[in-house]
């Protein structure tokens, strides 16, 4: 166990039905008697684990009553953080909540930080890094979709796979460790070919994981979706269609969009991340330059970019700048305006084999098309591999230590097949299996941990 008890306001700050304070630590029942009266008497530290008392917060310092209250104890190791923990169920007042933490503090509690008690759960061994990392996506999932793939994590099922393929290449390492300690032991001969094939299985297992992620990435933090095109094309517009709000302002003044916005939608089941930029042009104006210079930044960052063009207007110079500084990328053009006559040819732009091409109007006619585009085009894969309840890698730092685990996996192999000395393999398993440890936390350095805990809020 910490040493100290950490306590924090659990729930969203602002008037609400309940406002919940939790403490946990080893003191945190003993904080809890101090500023609780119950009822019906008695204490806190004399109630069973999981169970309720209603009664009144009051400051010790003066008696008087902060609030109403019910509290809740849940007692280590059983418990989310693996410590004693005290739940205060407040009336979710602002003020009334904070006095209580206030008192809590001023009673031996400590703040806790972002992420504090999740971080213990994971300490305590209740949690792995996978699962305390789903947790968070739990509460930051932006679609039904993408809380399904949250929940199988928090489950255990990437866990799982990760400790699969940890188990197999540990069994050829204990194997390989044996035989290089004591050669003229009695200990059979490893066996080479069983050996290849496993690492060989390993690394198509680490493959498909590998996959997975690109798609995972935008079930979790939704599909950066970049609107980009010359000024007055429609960018606006569309996000407004998509939105089914006025959100952006839509004037027939080219260069209306100065700043970015950015949006969440779901669009049957997938996140989008919609971002409306400023219309592409050479400008004199600062501001509108900076504009310019944000939104062609956002193509690099892109999973697709929305490129409208206006088919009432000429095409332009920078209509073939965006189409040829977007090339790598997934995308989809938008010909608007179909309502009014067009002055140019599709065939105009040039090869676009690889490229997905609407004709569109922003002030007639539905989206459907388009949407099936945009989810068919960009959102299949994630949808379809959120089915699949075998693991899915959803972060970049998953991703990461799966491509330094499968390249160490390949050196092994390498130096298998070249006949290298056993103990060299060793050195290239073990290394493998380090980094599939930092997936799930066994063998993950404190600053990451640090890192990955301090982008949850305070309280979780
Ligand atoms: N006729 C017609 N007008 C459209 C269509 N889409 C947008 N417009 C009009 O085109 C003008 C520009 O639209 P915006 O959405 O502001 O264009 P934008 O690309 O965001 O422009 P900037 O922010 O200046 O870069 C407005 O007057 C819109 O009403 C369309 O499909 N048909
Ligand atoms: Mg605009």
């Amino acid at each position: 166990m910490t040493e100290y008890t950490i306590a924090a306001v659990a729930t969203a700050i602002g008037e609400a039905g309940i406002g919940i304070v939790r403490l946990s630590g080893a003191d945190a029942i003993d904080i809890g008697d101090r500023m609780f009266e119950p009822k019906r008497g008695g204490r806190l530290r004399d109630l069973p684990t999981y169970r309720l008392k209603y009664g009144r917060v009051v400051d010790p310092s003066n008696g008087r009553m902060i609030d109403e209250a019910i509290v809740l104890v849940m007692r280590g190791p059983h418990s989310y953080t693996g410590e004693d923990v005290v739940e205060f169920q407040c009336h979710g007042g602002v003020v009334a909540v904070k006095k209580v933490l206030e008192t809590a503090l001023q009673l031996g509690a400590k703040m806790a930080q972002p992420g504090e008690f999740t971080k213990r759960a994971f300490l305590n061994g209740r949690l792995d890094l996978t699962q305390a990392e789903a947790v968070m996506d739990i509460v930051q999932s932006k679609t039904d979709v993408g809380l399904n793939v949250a929940v199988d994590q928090l489950e255990g099922s990437l866990s799982r796979r990760i400790g699969e393929i940890r188990e197999r290449l540990y069994h050829i390492v204990v194997q390989v460790e044996a035989a290089v300690e004591f050669p003229e032991d009695d200990v059979p001969d490893v066996d080479l070919d069983w050996m290849e094939s496993t690492i060989q299985a390993g690394i198509d297992e680490l493959d498909h994981l590998i996959a997975s992620a690109d798609d995972g990435k935008i079930l979790r933090e939704g599909l950066k979706t970049v609107i980009t095109g010359k000024p007055n094309v429609g960018k606006s517009s569309l996000l407004n269609r998509l939105l089914d709000e006025n959100r952006a302002l839509v004037t027939d003044i080219p260069g209306t969009t100065r700043d970015t916005i950015e949006e969440v939608i779901n669009l049957r089941g997938i996140p989008l991340r919609l971002i409306d930029t400023a219309g592409i042009r050479e400008s004199g104006d600062v501001v509108e330059r900076l504009g310019v210079e944000r939104a062609v930044k956002l193509w690099d960052e892109a999973d697709l970019i929305l490129h409208v063009l206006d088919r009432s207007v000429p095409l332009e110079e920078e209509d073939y700048k965006i189409l040829e500084h977007t090339k790598t990328k997934r995308r989809i053009l938008l010909i608007n305006k179909a309502d009014l006559p067009a002055v140019w040819d599709i065939s105009e732009l040039g090869n676009l084999d690889d490229v997905q091409v609407l004709e569109i109007s922003l002030v007639e006619g539905d989206l459907t098309t388009l949407i099936d585009c945009i989810v068919e085009y960009a959102g299949s894969g994630a949808l379809e591999r959120s089915k699949s309840q075998s693991g899915i890698v959803t972060r970049a730092r998953h991703k990461q230590s799966l491509i330094e685990a499968h390249s160490a996996l390949n050196q092994a192999l390498t130096t298998l097949q070249m006949g290298y000395p056993l103990d060299l393999i060793s050195i290239d398993l073990q290394n493998a299996l380090e980094h599939l440890g930092e997936i799930t936390g066994e063998t993950v350095r404190e600053n990451v941990i640090d890192r990955i805990f301090s982008q949850f809020c305070i309280g979780k």
